[in-house]
């Protein structure tokens, strides 16, 4: 007897509706739910491989515990109590600090890792926290915190309704998308050029996404951060810029004029590779265009000068008054987003409010530079307590950040290391517990990050496809034990966790003067939550306060869990609308179009100018199979073009003796890998590619398809010290190896 059962896909940002085939207990097949409000049936091959990751006979199905070196099957009552006694006695005699979090790129797939992080930080208080956001995203957050005055901000490109689209190291034909939700990215770019509009791809690499452009520029890695700013200087100089709407919401015109003057085309175009009069015809086009949207990702931000490649970004989206309306970059506002506040100043965004305590680099929204995780662990300094104890939640550092060999060994210094992590891999195999969450089709999902990110305002919710395995622990409870048992309530009711957030909520809303509930009594509303759980009743609390809530009954028509749970395949809100000036948090109330930080990082990228690499650069790549470090386990997923190879230029390649499918060395800074040659014109000469998220060839995980095909550990390249200094971003595009012939 099959049954179906709806479900988000949590395998990409895209955020696709699926509808599952389950058998008994087992899900046997996935398509695309053709009713989802949003994906209208899309799905990938990923979301069709749903079964096979989910039924992946390598999930750990019960906590390990590490007993005389060796993890062995435990319960959860004694997992729990070994994460109170390793943390515990770690923050009393040695502080907060040197108890660090790691926090992976999961945690923004699931209810849990968006309901519970934010918890055990505050509980802790631990200043020595790292995520995956300072290998990927980091540059966009300290943008927007330092544009808007809030590291949230995030405009994201109006797919469906612009004329014109400059993409700027973005792959979304294989990556389906990021900090742009929008399933079927593919088609969505498609109907963008049927309706005549165009598209403009910056990227070394012919990719997928190029072939379907107007325009494909191969810039030199690491230059994006110059074109803008030429293209900047050439609105400017020719008068090209038109804030329209934007006028009265911006400062800074000026100054921007001034700051930028030298970064001319004629200066730029040897740095970039790019002729100065197609750089001049790019920003032309821009302002000539009726909407447009410049959106860059992955390859502008992971670069040396990320933070200014991102801000300029939006520099050119404001400077020609595509900012904040249709058909150009907008802010979404989601379901679950806080009450929106009344317009007025903020407190602004800051940076460096404290540094790592060996490198010296400052925190950004909170975090430190994950390239700096293991010298934080394995270096002792005068200014304070190394990390001792870490609690990591579905991170893969060890594969994921810069220097995996230095990382493992700083791991297995630790004194305390516990992961929730369903798989034993390259970096839970260090842990003394592990806690397995349950396979997706087991837990609830809601897009808590990503409809703050979509090209489309819409709410959708999932419960669990299938109930809970006996033996399991669902993910929420798992986090919401693991902060009692950091932080010294370890054996207290796990729903106590979520009871006091609801409490401390609703009586922080009764006190706000723009909130629907003003005045009211906090227990009374507590008492009309409906759910059947905490995080349930968490979500129904954060519905009915957010902007199309229900305000607990002062809007009869408005969202709540109930009216959600009746749209089982979501509730569209409509397209993005203007939110200015009331998403700015600046202390000026105004969009600071030249901050400080920038200002002061201009010299760097002055210095640029004069840079050629004279040797080969490294950049990543992306296959519409994969994701990051954790699919290589299932065979529908891997093999094919799939695979963990070197792409080099023919030119490159002649000249380096490099023959296709031979084995090459390749060296960086922080070592070198083996890897076989794929000769390719798909890459731009002076510049070779690998994928990251291989290197599956450590002793002690649980991966046994994953270790049969291993690849290489593209970040063993790199030694940590690459960082664009203002957001603390590893550099994982446009470094220097050196490649030879032969193994
Ligand atoms: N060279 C290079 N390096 C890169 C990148 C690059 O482009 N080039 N990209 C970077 C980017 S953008 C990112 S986001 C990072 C990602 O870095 P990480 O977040 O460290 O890596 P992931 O591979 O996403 O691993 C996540 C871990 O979560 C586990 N996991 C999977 N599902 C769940 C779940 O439901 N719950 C829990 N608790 N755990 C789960 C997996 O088993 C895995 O161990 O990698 C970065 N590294
Ligand atoms: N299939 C698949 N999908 C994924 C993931 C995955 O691993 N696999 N990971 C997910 C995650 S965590 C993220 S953050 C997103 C990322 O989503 P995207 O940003 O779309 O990721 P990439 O495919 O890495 O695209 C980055 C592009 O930048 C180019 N590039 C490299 N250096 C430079 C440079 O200096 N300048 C310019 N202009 N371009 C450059 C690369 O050649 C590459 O084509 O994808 C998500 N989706
Ligand atoms: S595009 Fe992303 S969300 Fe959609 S089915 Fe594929 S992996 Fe899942
Ligand atoms: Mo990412």
């Amino acid at each position: 007897m099959s049954r179906t059962a709806l479900r988000i896909c949590p395998l990409c940002e895209a955020t696709c509706g699926l509808t599952l085939t389950i058998d008994g207990t087992r899900v046997t097949g996935a398509r695309g739910d053709r009713e989802d409000v949003f994906s209208r049936g899309f799905i990938c091959p990923k979301g069709a491989a749903f079964p096979a990751l989910d039924g992946d006979p390598d999930r750990l199905r019960v906590p390990l515990v590490r007993e005389n070196g060796e993890l062995r099957e435990a319960t959860w009552e004694e997992a729990f109590d070994a994460v109170a006694a390793g943390i515990r006695p770690v923050v009393e005699r040695h502080g907060p600090h040197s108890v660090g979090v790691v926090l992976g790129n999961p945690n923004v797939h699931t209810v849990a890792g968006a309901l519970y992080p934010p918890l055990l930080l505050g509980a802790l208080g631990t200043r020595s926290v790292f995520t995956a956001s300072t290998l990927d995203q980091m540059p966009k957050h300290v943008a927007g915190g330092l544009l808007y005055g809030d590291a949230g901000a995030i405009p994201v490109p109006d797919l469906d309704r612009t004329a014109h689209l400059l993409l700027i190291g973005a792959n979304p034909l294989e990556s389906n998308g990021s900090l742009c939700t929008a399933p079927d990215f593919p088609g969505r770019l498609r109907a963008l050029r049927a309706r005549g509009g165009t598209l403009t791809v910056v990227d070394p690499r012919r990719t997928r996404t190029a072939e379907l452009a107007d325009r494909h520029l191969a810039i030199r890695p690491g230059a994006d951060a110059l074109l803008l700013a030429a293209m900047a200087h050439v609105l400017l100089e020719e008068d090209l810029t038109d804030l329209a709407h934007l006028a009265p919401h911006v400062q800074g015109v000026d100054e921007l004029r001034d700051a930028i003057r030298d970064f001319t085309p004629e200066a730029v175009a040897e740095a970039c590779d790019i002729d100065a009069v197609t750089i001049r015809a790019l920003a032309r086009e821009l302002a000539a265009a009726p909407t447009a949207a410049v959106y860059g990702r992955i390859g502008s931000c992971t670069v040396p000068h990320g933070t200014l490649a991102s801000w300029l970004v939006d520099v050119l989206n404001i400077l020609t008054g595509n900012l904040d309306r249709p058909g150009g970059v907008l802010f979404p506002q989601a379901a679950t987003d806080r009450t929106p506040r009344p317009v007025g100043p903020g407190r602004g965004f800051a940076l460096g409010r404290w540094h790592s305590r060996v490198s010296n680099h400052p925190e950004a929204k909170g975090e430190l530079p994950i390239s700096a995780l293991a010298e934080e662990i394995d270096t002792v300094t005068a200014e304070g307590e190394p990390i001792r104890a870490l609690v990591v939640v579905a991170a893969n550092p060890v594969l994921s950040a810069p220097d995996g060999d230095r990382l493992d060994e700083a791991l297995d210094s630790l004194d305390f290391m516990v992961g929730v992590d369903p798989y034993l891999n390259e970096t839970s195999r260090h842990a003394h517990v592990v806690l397995p969450p349950p396979p997706p089709s087991q837990s609830p999902h809601h897009d808590f990050a990503f409809n703050a990110l979509a090209v489309r305002n819409q709410v959708r919710y999932t419960r669990p496809a299938v109930p809970l395995e006996p033996g399991r622990m669902a993910e929420t409870e798992i986090l919401a034990r693991l902060v009692l048992a950091a932080t010294g309530g370890h054996g207290t009711d796990p729903a106590a966790v979520d009871a006091l957030v609801i409490e401390q909520t609703l009586r922080k809303a009764v006190g706000e003067p723009h909130s629907p509930v003003h005045g009211r009594d906090p227990r009374e509303l507590a008492a009309h939550l409906t759910g059947e759980n905490g995080p349930e009743r968490r979500l129904d609390m954060m519905l009915r306060l957010g902007p199309y809530g229900d305000g607990f009954g002062v809007r009869p028509d408005g969202l709540n869990l109930d009216r959600l749970l009746a749209h089982p395949h979501g509730i569209d809100l409509g397209p993005l609308r203007p939110r200015l000036p009331q998403r700015l948090k600046t202390v000026s109330g105004r969009v600071e179009l030249l901050p400080r930080p920038i200002a002061d990082d201009l010299p760097r990228l002055r210095e640029a100018l004069r840079e050629r690499p004279d040797g080969l650069v490294l950049v990543g790549r992306r296959h519409l199979r994969s994701n990051n470090s954790w699919m290589h386990n299932v065979p529908a997923l891997t093999g094919g073009s799939n695979r963990c190879t070197l792409h080099i230029h023919p030119e490159d390649a002649v000249r380096l003796g490099v023959r296709d499918g031979a084995p090459v060395r390749v060296k960086g800074a922080g070592g070198e890998v083996t890897v076989p040659a794929e000769v390719t014109d798909r890459i731009r000469p002076g510049v070779v590619s690998l994928p990251h998220g291989w290197g599956h060839d450590r002793p002690g995980t649980r991966l046994t398809h994953a270790s049969t095909t291993p690849g290489v550990n593209v970040n063993q390249l790199l030694d940590g010290s690459r960082l664009d200094p203002l957001s603390g971003n590893a550099v994982l595009n446009g470094f220097p190896v050196e490649v030879t012939a032969g193994g």
